[in-house]
């Protein structure tokens, strides 16, 4: 069977790299049967998100030629926070867990207030705690992954989380960053004021929900890819844009 990536951004006072602002991404793979309705959710995504009303919207689909490589999902727990502060400090634990030394942790937490305006995410060396991808402003877009959305379900159930498109997006991305060797953890909030819930992921400690990352209102999102023992960099980031990745329990 063929399939195709499909991807979408949309932003506010016109496309992200002309200054607008980034208001919803996404990315799905698909049948050619199925395409018709993924552009919709992809529509849908970016036309009722709470960051704003989109002005300028591409939404693409492209045949993918090379084989798509099967990974399980990682482990889900949930930690519940009462306080920003109590979340990210489990978030700073978890990363020290994953392997990230305490001094890296800090150089990254200075950064990401500057990086909160970005569209992908930044990959960031724990040995030499600096920013390492050449991406400015736009970051990386890590893309062509999917999960099939019985198979999603299923798992869901067995596990009792719930069926958000939110978590399945999420959950998808982890697992294709983590499963690369040189990734030693990714940390994530989402850009949505609505939402506050991020999240530690590792191959060792799985997906680590946290409920409070930031307060409600706030715009300013956060992913960062930590990296050890990157020897290549565009092979890492032709990995993230573009081996396609099936997610499936
Ligand atoms: C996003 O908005 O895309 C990031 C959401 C990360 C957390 C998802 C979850 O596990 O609830």
């Amino acid at each position: 069977e063929k399939y195709y990536s499909v991807r979408m951004r949309a932003s506010q006072n016109g496309p992200h790299e002309q200054g607008g602002k980034h208001i919803s991404g996404g990315e799905q793979i698909s049948t050619y049967t199925d395409l018709k309705s993924m552009v919709n959710v992809l529509l849908e995504k970016a036309l009722s998100h709470s960051r704003g009303n989109p002005d300028f919207m591409q939404i693409q689909f492209e045949k993918i030629e090379e084989p798509i490589k099967v990974l399980k999902p990682l482990p889900v727990r949930t930690y519940e926070a009462s306080s920003v502060e109590e979340g990210q400090s489990a978030a700073r634990k978890l990363l020290e867990q994953a392997g990230v030394p305490t001094e890296s942790i800090d150089k990254a937490y200075e950064l990401i207030t500057e990086f909160s305006e970005l569209r992908g995410a930044i990959l960031f060396d724990i040995r030499s705690g600096l920013r390492i991808d050449d991406r400015n402003e736009k970051g990386i877009r890590v893309s062509r992954m999917d999960w099939l959305t019985a198979n999603f379900e299923k798992w869901a159930e067995h596990y009792q989380l719930t069926r958000s498109q939110r978590m399945r997006e999420a959950l998808v991305l982890a697992a294709k960053v983590c499963a690369h060797p040189a990734t030693v953890a990714e940390l994530c909030w989402s850009d949505d004021p609505e939402y506050i819930t991020g999240y530690v992921a590792s191959k060792r400690l799985g997906y680590q929900r946290i409920t409070k990352l930031k307060e409600y209102g706030d715009e300013r999102g956060c992913r960062i890819f930590f990296v050890d023992g990157l020897s290549d960099l565009a092979s890492y980031i032709e990995y993230l844009e573009k081996q396609p990745i099936f997610v499936q329990w």
